[in-house]
């Protein structure tokens, strides 16, 4: 389990180095509520989808919030001046239409869990940029064992190295290099804890799910940050492969606006 996080000098530089915090009571309790009540929806009516190179895992993408929750309502107002604090004012502008995610580690034979990877690579082959990835427990995960969701310590900083190295590589292509660089799960750190406990991850953190060894399903749910598509920007129109980690990397112009953000910091600490 992970220890919480205040809003001090501290939180920034822990999550500049290892990627990732942990806040207790980030939700909201009314929304947290509608999540868990619209995962468990979702689960009792096998709406789900399963990923099936990845037995025992399955997620919902959903359109919108659950009902009766705005936007402006799913953080703790003392809560939202810590995202702030990490992302700056985009999270304030959740992106309609990709969030919520409610996320399924369940036991079943030869469970495996979601392997480790950082988002990026979506159906379709349209590459996008998630700038902050936010799960929450919806329920206690007491033990590893039970599907916990699943992160490499520092990993952002090593996969930031990679396509800076990489440069002209194209982008699905570097972030499916980068999946493949954690070959083993020793370095693995596990997330376990109550309720209304959330993760708040750097972008280029990998990170998975665990085995579910456990009798029940684990239950999360999942926001993220101003996630963007980089066709937004300044390629109306890219084919797949057509985005280079290079052209990634310039785009980080885009956050310089943000420039005190740790996650900004974090990305600018290898130039
Ligand atoms: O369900 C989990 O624990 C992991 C979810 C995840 O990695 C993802 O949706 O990208």
């Amino acid at each position: 389990m992970f220890g919480q996080h205040t809003l001090d000098a501290e939180l920034g530089s822990t999550f500049k180095k290892q990627g990732w915090v942990v806040l207790d009571n980030l939700f909201c309790e009314e929304a947290l509520n509608a999540l868990d009540r619209t995962s468990l929806q979702f689960w009792e009516q096998g709406d789900i989808r399963l990923k099936k190179e990845s037995p025992g895992w399955g997620q919902r993408p959903a359109n919108e919030l659950p009902e009766g929750v705005q936007a402006s309502g799913l953080f703790r107002e003392d809560k939202r001046v810590i995202l702030r604090r990490l992302f700056g004012s985009s999270v304030d502008n959740l992106k309609k239409g990709l969030e919520p995610q409610y996320t399924y580690s369940f036991p079943t034979i030869g469970a495996q869990g979601l392997g480790l990877h950082i988002d990026g690579d979506v159906g379709g082959g349209v590459v996008t940029v998630m700038e902050g990835l936010i799960g929450v427990l919806l329920h206690d995960v007491s033990d590893a064992d039970q599907g916990a969701f699943h992160l490499i310590p520092e990993s952002h900083r090593k996969n930031l190295e990679f396509l800076r190295k990489h440069r002209r590589m194209p982008l699905v292509e570097a972030f499916r290099a980068i999946d493949q660089l954690y070959p083993d799960t020793s370095q693995v750190t596990t997330f376990t804890g109550r309720r209304g406990q959330a993760i708040v991850c750097h972008p280029l953190l990998n990170h998975g799910a665990g085995a579910n060894l456990g009798t029940s399903v684990r239950r999360m749910a999942f926001v993220r940050v101003n996630a963007r598509m980089l066709n937004e920007s300044n390629n109306p129109t890219p084919k797949k492969d057509s985005f280079t980690a290079l052209e990634l990397l310039r785009q980080d112009s885009y956050y310089r606006s943000r420039a005190n953000a740790p996650f900004r910091i974090a990305l600018g600490c290898l130039r």
